[in-house]
């Protein structure tokens, strides 16, 4: 979709650092980090939100999970943990709608979420 920002953040017309690609997933630091360690975890395809993805997407959601715990191994939060959060909707915040595991860590985390 050429007016969503992820798609063109994939496509390279928006700059970002990319920290992960290959041809189902992008991973990339997020503009306005809420910890040391901030990584958006994206599909290449354009799904809007969970609400939108059918059992069909199975196989890639789950990898946006695993390229997730890859990334924090990478960043070396692994041992200290981390957050996997999908905002979905209005009453979550859901800024982008682009599907996208925002990866965050390198803090104490409070829960619940505010
Ligand atoms: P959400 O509320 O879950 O839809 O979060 C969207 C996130 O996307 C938010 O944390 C900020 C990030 N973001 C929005 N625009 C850009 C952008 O142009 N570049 C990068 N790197 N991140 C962005």
């Amino acid at each position: 979709m050429a007016e969503c920002i992820f798609c063109r953040i994939v496509a390279g017309e928006i700059p970002s650092e990319i920290v992960y690609r290959d041809d189902e997933v992008v991973a990339f630091r997020d503009i306005n980090p809420q910890g040391p360690v901030h990584v958006l975890v994206i599909p290449v395809e354009h799904i809007p939100g969970i609400r939108e993805a059918d059992p069909s997407k199975n196989a890639l959601l789950g990898k946006l999970m695993t390229v997730a715990a890859k990334l924090a191994e990478e960043e070396g939060i692994a041992d200290s943990g981390y957050r996997l959060v999908i905002n979905q909707g209005p009453d979550a915040g859901q800024a982008v709608f682009h599907i996208h595991l925002h990866l965050i860590g390198g803090r104490k985390l409070s829960w619940p979420p505010g």
